[in-house]
């Protein structure tokens, strides 16, 4: 039923180089198209095209024989416009350059080899051959490939949800999603195509995202240790080089060409219960009304497959859910958002409307000599739409009405959709799509399946109404992120796993997909509580918090493992609900800025090759790191800060970064520090995130020598008005010295939160304080343990503390 032919199977054309591969020969003419564009001309017609997009943003294109076909990206973000670059073009004895205000292109005559150097001339990137092909006859097209040079000390991250170590040298992976079920930290590829990864060495950063669908690999020094290739079995070598020297500015570029994502409700990033199945309304119900009873915080609850009538998508089985709108308004009267399940697999049934509607309108895909494409997967033999059709999702879109408006359902799960069918693993490769009249087989679209369902679902349920759609997909390719959520697919209990998952969400962050999570306590097999509540300390802190399991072996519920573990569990829970100012503040600088949320140590300290090596750490947004403790009967562990000074959260310890350091760590704590001078926002213990919405809250301040700024982004937590100016964003300042600090708050935009005051909590202070004023006025300061607070007005301007 798992397939996993596609897992370390290498085929004939797998290799980055072959007796068989053709070469530029030597450039013989070369010319200007516009201020931006330059092209080259070989001797055996080869072409290279060089698009400078941006001073930092380099667009390259090759075609073997001087014909480039017709040009069509699902990734690129159909709003990107190009911050123009300024080119200055020059020609050498041996090369050609194009030089802009960051980077230094240069191309050389004699074989058409490309080099990048930055602005002080220092090389980032290097062709080894440079681009070269293989013809291949089975289908036409070419088998397009592009060698490097490794660069000394080089370290390479991203490329989506792989689940070995963080950095990636020395590896070699292939995207083509596959359906993983319990994979491994060896299995590749995994559900996810994102071909974009980051080279780092010598303190300088770029990026290259080779915009193919097709099958591809990436080699970082496997098949040979001082090269680098990528290649794809079909379309286009068409890359972009994307310079940053900071990470941050080549993951800002890369997400202003392939987009952000927009704003979820805020209740997206509450904490969200899931098992396949929750299998009747009674069992559903129960499952509620325990959170609320055990004061566990919860604002989702998800449905998988079997809710449905035989598995037909858009129905529900109604013996055991007799009136989904009824179940579903207790529900949301109980502050749940109820999240279901929709597969692409249409049952092929004459009674099925979907079905018979999708027939009659010619939306399903077919096989390349004209019969439908059919494939078993849950409701048994099925089709399924071709969503590389804007009608096609459009229509599809339009499926949710009953679901959404009828019965109340507040966000969509699409699974299934690398696309995974049993037996054979997926579609066979000659199945036809419409790719937006580029017309093509599986093999190009194979990789954007999954992104353009769940594109449909999400534009589909946005056109229903929902300002803030909700939906998680499980594949997707480059610029997925701006359609929607995703987990990690079907892990196991293990702590290998919570290792890989920590490994998968800081990749997929750095991939330009910060909105990922896990299933919290693993998918296969059951864990016990101490692996539960530690992988749920660190599943806190992702973007997505979820738990969700195959249901096989128990339950999975924060309450499943004993009394001691379900009040810890209830710790970490509401310590999400505590950070979710911070996370939703994180989120929404997201969306402005492309930079992650979550930040493997090298984004922190990039000059220093010790964060090249790191894996467990990770920064959420500006101030605070993470480690989970990853292992069995451990008390604490060891863990290295990046520079910077950083305080313990549970004991305010100020810590000097570039230290490898222990940390303690009983169950009811994670190692967590936060930057000096930060102003963390901590919000009031919810059951879900609507509830009591005039409680206020904590600003806790910490000391700096110096300067510091902190954001806090605040807006009614769902819908449309922040778009139009109902948004508030403050700035808080912090400057410190050894016997005084000054908070100064600046707020911008409209909106008007609930509540009243914020209690600010000093921490870390090295003098003693003693008097509080707020805007020149005394104000009352407490002593609680270590820190000092104060309670003030929320529109305060300055507060000083000496
Ligand atoms: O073939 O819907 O990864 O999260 O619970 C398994 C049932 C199908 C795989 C998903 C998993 C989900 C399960 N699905």
């Amino acid at each position: 039923m798992h397939d996993h032919a596609f897992q370390g199977n290498y085929m004939e054309n797998d290799l980055a180089s072959s007796a068989s591969d053709f070469f530029p020969d030597a450039v013989v003419r070369h010319e200007a198209v516009g201020e931006n564009e330059f092209r080259f001309f070989c001797e055996n017609d080869v072409v290279l095209r060089v698009i400078v997009l941006e001073n930092g943003l380099i667009r390259f294109r090759y075609c073997p024989d001087g014909l480039f076909e017709e040009e069509f990206s699902y990734a690129i973000d159909p709003e990107y416009v190009p911050a123009s670059g300024v080119a200055v073009f020059s020609e050498e004895a041996d090369f050609y350059e194009i030089k802009t205000e960051l980077v230094a292109v240069r191309v050389e005559k004699k074989a058409l080899r490309v080099e990048v150097l930055d602005e002080v001339g220092k090389p980032v990137c290097e062709d080894e051959r440079g681009f070269h092909w293989e013809t291949n006859n089975d289908y036409g097209g070419d088998i397009v490939k592009m060698s490097r040079r490794l660069q000394g000390g080089e370290a390479f991250f991203g490329l989506g949800d792989k689940s070995c170590e963080l950095n990636l040298r020395g590896k070699r992976m292939q995207l083509w999603g596959s359906d993983t079920y319990g994979f491994g930290p060896k299995s590749d590829p995994l559900y996810k195509n994102i071909p974009f990864y980051l080279g780092l060495h010598n303190g300088t950063c770029y990026g290259t995202f080779f915009d193919n669908s097709f099958r591809s690999f990436f080699d970082f020094g496997n098949e040979r240790s001082n090269v680098t290739s990528f290649w794809a079995q079909g379309g286009e070598m068409n890359y972009y080089y994307i310079h940053g020297p900071s990470a941050d500015e080549v993951l800002q570029t890369y997400a202003r060409l392939t987009g952000k994502p927009q704003l979820p409700p805020m209740w997206a990033l509450g904490y969200h219960q899931c098992k396949w199945s929750y299998r009747t309304e009674e069992e559903f119900k129960g499952i509620a009304s325990k959170f609320r009873e055990l004061k566990i915080p919860c604002d989702a609850i998800y449905l998988d497959i079997d809710y449905m009538d035989g598995y037909r998508c858009f129905t529900w089985n109604r013996e055991n859910f007799p009136d989904p709108p009824k179940m579903i308004r207790e529900l949301k009267d109980d502050g749940f958002q109820r999240v279901v399940m929709i597969d692409p697999g249409i049952k092929i049934d004459r009674n099925y409307r979907v079905y018979v509607d999708g027939m009659e309108k010619d939306y399903f895909c077919r096989r390349g000599d004209g019969p439908h494409m059919k494939g078993s997967v849950w409701p048994g033999l099925c089709v399924f739409p071709d969503y590389t059709r804007d009608e096609v999702r459009e229509w599809w879109g339009q499926l949710f009405k009953g679901l959404m408006q009828e019965d109340g359902v507040a966000g969509v799960w699409n699974d299934m959709n690398e696309p995974a069918v049993f037996e054979e693993g997926t579609f066979p490769r000659d199945v036809r799509f419409h790719y937006e009249g580029n017309r093509c087989s599986h093999r190009k679209a194979h990789n954007i399946f999954g992104m353009q369902m769940v594109r449909a679902t999400n534009d589909g349920i946005k056109a229903l109404g929902h300002g803030r759609p909700f939906t998680i997909t499980r594949s997707g390719y480059a610029g997925v992120q701006r359609y929607a959520s995703t987990w990690t697919g079907d892990n196991v209990a293990s702590w290998e796993h919570l290792r890989i998952a920590n490994t998968q969400c800081q990749r997929l962050a750095s991939s330009g997909y910060s909105f990922a999570g896990s299933d919290i306590g693993g998918f296969i097999e059951q864990p016990d509580g101490e692996l539960y509540v530690r992988w749920l300390a660190m599943g806190v802190f992702h973007p997505l918090c979820r738990t969700h399991s195959s249901g096989e072996h128990g339950s999975q519920e924060p309450w499943s493992f004993g009394e001691k573990f379900t009040r810890i569990s209830r710790h970490w829970i509401e310590m999400r609900y505590r950070m979710l100012p911070y996370l939703y503040t994180t989120f929404w600088q997201h969306t402005q800025t492309g930079i992650p949320m979550l930040r493997s140590l090298f984004f922190l300290d990039q000059e220093n090759v010790e964060t090249y090596h790191r894996a467990e750490e990770f920064a959420v947004g500006d101030n605070i790191l993470v480690c989970p403790v990853s292992k069995k009967k451990a008390s604490g562990r060891w863990l290295y800060l990046p520079e910077g000074q950083w305080f313990n959260f549970w004991s305010d310890q100020l810590e000097e970064g570039r230290n490898e350091i222990w940390a303690d760590a009983p169950l009811d704590r994670i190692p967590l520090f936060v930057r000096a001078g930060a102003v963390l926002p901590q919000g009031p213990v919810r059951q879900f995130v609507g509830d009591r919405p005039d409680a206020g809250l904590e600003l806790h301040v910490y000391h700096i020598d110096g300067r510091h700024e902190s954001e806090l982004y605040e807006d009614a937590g769902d819908g449309e008005a922040y778009l139009h100016g109902e948004k508030s964003v403050k700035t808080f300042s912090v400057e410190g010295s050894e016997s005084s600090i000054v908070v100064k708050q600046n707020t911008e935009g409209a909106f008007e939160p609930a509540y009243a005051e914020f209690t600010l909590i000093f921490h870390g202070m090295p003098f003693d304080a003693e008097k509080c004023t707020v805007d020149g006025e005394e104000v009352a300061l407490e002593k609680v343990g270590f820190s000092r607070r104060a309670t003030v007005e929320r529109g305060f301007k300055e507060v000083e503390l000496v």
